[in-house]
């Protein structure tokens, strides 16, 4: 799906010299359409942009957030001190020297950039921070009691991501288990991209990990060594305190921070990226088990049918659901019926393995 640009909401990104990036072409790009929470009603959202595989930025989503409040760099260094935290895959760093290292970040000579903090494992201290839920944020099935404990994750993999100016997610991909993901800016700007799954013959994906691309800048291209990136159709927004983007299941996504920024990610499953979920988790465990595979795929066919029904009678009737507890048991489809989670609840621990 390509789409058509809303004709009021174009932004203007600040950009790098062009001095700096000899050889290199400034990409064209479109605006990622934009709405505001208070007029966006919840069911809406999943059909127009969730179930219509459609990305879109939300503002003001969070404005009930202690953390919109506290959460700077000096609050992190004040709260942490020296406490490790995980920054990228096997690197950790202690929180303060982190923090030193994000305000000494430039366009020039970027920075760490955090994203591998799962707050349940990590930092459980941020997680009353982010009550009341962000309901467009809802993970959904993931909070399901009727997914095998394996694979649920209430708190749909929540984690803290934080960069100095100039730092960057390290590689556009889109998210593994077909998820649906959600990033909220909580403090500063930054900056994101996403491409739509049909440019993927477009993008370089990694030969070993197809859901990574090659491409490393989407801003100023290198078209010598990526010719097709030209065909590809970037949409772009400025994410600013209490925004969300919705990015879709296979969207291509990439973020650069514009100021030192700090946001939350976290994971939605439903029926709209259900069946491409299945199919995912089943390869992972085959990969150790074939039997295993295809037990899980069986296993969890079936607990989609079964979650597809209980959620089209509540969906039909949200009061007949309340009184068979339906609620309880699923992923709800109004934020109305949707369950606050409780704290004991979030400080469970999510089993990683
Ligand atoms: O840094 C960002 O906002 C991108 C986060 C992301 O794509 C991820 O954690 O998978």
């Amino acid at each position: 799906m390509h789409l058509q640009p809303p004709a009021d909401q174009g932004q203007s990104t600040p950009e790098p010299s062009p001095a700096d990036y000899a050889g290199r072409t400034r990409a064209p790009w479109l605006p990622i359409e934009r709405a505001d929470a208070a007029r966006l009603d919840y069911e809406d959202f999943l059909a127009r942009y969730v179930h219509a595989g459609r990305p879109v930025v939300i503002s003001n989503v969070a404005s009930e957030w202690s953390a919109m409040r506290q959460w700077t760099p000096a609050h992190f260094k004040q709260r942490f001190g020296s406490k490790p935290v995980a920054i990228g895959y096997g690197r950790d760093m202690p929180f303060d020297k982190f923090i030193d290292e994000v305000a000494a970040s430039s366009p020039e000579k970027p920075g760490p950039y955090m994203y591998r903090s799962f707050l349940h494992e990590v930092l459980p201290e941020l997680l009353p921070d982010v009550i009341p839920q962000n309901k467009f944020a809802f993970p959904r099935r993931y909070a399901s009691p009727l997914m095998p404990e394996k694979w649920r994750r209430p708190d749909g993999y929540l984690k803290l991501l934080v960069g100095g100016v100039g730092s960057k997610f390290p590689v556009m991909h889109f998210d593994g288990e077909n998820a649906h993901a959600v990033i909220t800016q909580v403090y500063g700007d930054k900056e994101f991209i996403v491409y739509a799954p049909e440019d993927t013959p477009n993008l370089y994906p990694k030969k070993f990990f197809h859901n990574h691309s090659l491409i490393d800048d989407p801003v100023m291209q290198d078209l010598e060594r990526f010719p097709l990136l030209a065909r590809a159709t970037q949409y772009r927004t400025i994410l600013n305190p209490g925004d969300m983007v919705f990015v879709p299941a296979k969207w291509w996504h990439v973020a650069r921070a514009l100021s030192t920024s700090i946001s939350v990610c976290s994971n939605i499953l439903d029926g709209s990226n259900w069946d491409d979920y299945v199919e995912d988790v089943a390869a992972q465990e085959a990969e150790t088990s074939p039997r295993r595979g295809k037990l899980i795929r069986r296993y969890l066919k079936v607990t989609g049918r079964v979650l597809g029904k209980l959620e089209a009678v509540q969906h039909r009737s949200p009061a007949l659901a309340r009184a068979l507890l339906l609620p309880r048991w699923l992923a709800p489809v109004s934020a109305e019926v949707a369950p606050e989670p409780s704290r004991a609840q979030l400080q469970i621990r999510i089993p990683t393995s």
